[in-house]
């Protein structure tokens, strides 16, 4: 019986090893992965791809929103470059904590929930470094998903492309709310009023703070305050995307405005801050997610489920760029800097936005091109089709997201006219 049973597993281990020899005769290593698809190119860093690959000298990229100085060129901010000069001494490459750095964290906290907040010394704030504006964003999103299993993410439209990917990878179903408004080129405030009522009681909304992207349409402070009353009455969660702190008018105290109108109010609410944008740290990725909870003992078991979160998928963020930010916020004569430094950029921007129309005005232009220096922010969400969008890459080298929008950040006095006739030549007909 031990001989058969022997002779049955050894015939049993030939058999099943001929049938791995099979499998793998039959399937080359590329197999593995035969189902996959090319994914389709991002509508935003996908335009940069292409940018790069066409080799027009005219070419003019106005796709992603990064900023550039009046040549044309990528800036490093003064005060970044001190902050760096100062670091630069330092050999601590050890790991953050999985919560990232407490002392850039504490200074984000500040920006955003004002420097002398009571919120930020009665400790009510659950807050950690993120992987700059997105990360912020996923982390948020999958923290909703941990303790709100069946909730919904109620988002502009439209909205930057990208939202959806964060809150669809989270498993957040997603709802949509009215925001712009095609006619007017202005904010849809009544459908904005309508879909708040008519949301579920506790609903997620997510919020630009400031700087709409992609519509450079933001609500006013009358309007904020009609927004918060509203979602007071519902009970809904604000979760407020700041990723342009400062690029709306220059000065990010007065870009906190909406945050500072619930905070008033009194809600609890998450918001998701960036330093690509305002600090130029673009590849840095230094960010914060910041949760307004009702006491500490709320605030000390939120951060640490922040923290179980991000420990599995990055553990603990990145320490240079978070270094750069606690040195300048952290230094009375470097933040001044900075806030000068904000303003030269969100004051080149406007001042771009006046150039484009008065060109496409010149070039007698049918159509009405008010709204350019009536958007703020670092985009004009200009109205043009994406049939537009694609004659103006294909015969005019101009690169943009099909949607039309326009990043103002990389308009420059050099190519502005020829930005104009472009887009008069495409849109004289219309
Ligand atoms: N939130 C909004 C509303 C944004 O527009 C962006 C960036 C982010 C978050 C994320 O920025 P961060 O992760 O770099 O901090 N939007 C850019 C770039 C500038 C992009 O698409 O990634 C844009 O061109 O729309």
């Amino acid at each position: 019986m031990a001989v058969r049973n022997s002779m049955l597993n050894r015939l049993l281990s030939r058999s099943s090893d001929l049938g791995v020899a099979r499998w793998m005769s039959s399937s080359s290593s590329s197999s593995w992965w035969k189902s996959v698809e090319p994914a389709p190119k991002d509508p935003i860093l996908g335009v940069t791809e292409a940018f790069l690959a066409d080799p027009s000298p005219d070419k003019v990229n106005v796709g992603v929103g990064a900023y550039r100085d009046d040549n044309g060129k990528p800036v490093v901010l003064d005060c970044v470059r001190e902050a760096e000069r100062r670091i630069a001494g330092s050999s601590f490459m050890e790991y953050l904590p999985m919560g990232g750095s407490v002392k850039m964290v504490e200074e984000t906290l500040k920006l955003a929930y004002g420097e002398n907040s009571e919120l930020i010394k009665d400790k009510r704030i659950a807050a950690v470094q993120s992987l700059s504006g997105t990360g912020a964003c996923r982390l948020f999103a999958d923290f909703q998903k941990r303790f709100h299993p069946d909730s919904q993410i109620y988002i502009p439209v439209p909205t930057w492309a990208n939202h959806h990917n964060i809150w669809r990878d989270a498993h957040v179903p997603q709802r949509t709310y009215h925001y712009y408004h095609p006619e007017t080129k202005g904010l849809d405030f009544a459908g904005l009023m309508d879909d708040i009522k008519n949301a579920p009681n506790g609903s997620f909304f997510l919020l630009h703070a400031c700087a709409h992207n992609p519509t450079g349409v933001d609500p006013s402070e009358e309007q904020w305050k009609e927004i918060s009353y509203q979602f007071k009455v519902k009970g809904h969660f604000p979760f407020f995307d700041m990723a342009y702190q400062g690029f709306a008018s220059g000065d990010p105290e007065r870009d906190a405005k909406a945050i500072r109108i619930f905070l008033e109010d009194g809600h609890l609410f998450g918001i998701a801050q960036s330093y690509a944008k305002n600090m130029g740290l673009y590849g840095q990725r230094v960010g914060c997610l910041s949760v307004l909870c009702e006491d500490e003992k709320q605030a000390v078991a939120v951060k640490s489920q922040l923290q179980q979160l991000a420990r599995p998928m990055y553990s603990n963020p990145p320490l240079h760029g978070a270094l750069i930010v606690s040195t300048i916020l952290g230094d009375a004569d470097l933040k001044n800097l900075w806030l000068k430094e904000v303003k030269v950029m969100a004051d080149r921007i406007i001042g771009m936005r006046t150039a484009l129309q008065e060109n496409l005005e010149k070039l007698r232009s049918p159509l009405s091109w008010e709204h350019i220096t009536n958007q703020i922010g670092m985009f004009c969400y200009s109205g043009m089709t994406p049939e537009q969008v694609d004659r103006l890459t294909n015969e005019f080298h101009i690169y943009l997201t099909r949607n039309g929008r326009i990043s103002m950040a990389g308009v420059t006095t050099g190519n502005v006219g020829y930005l104009a006739n472009a887009i008069h030549e495409v849109t004289k007909s219309a």
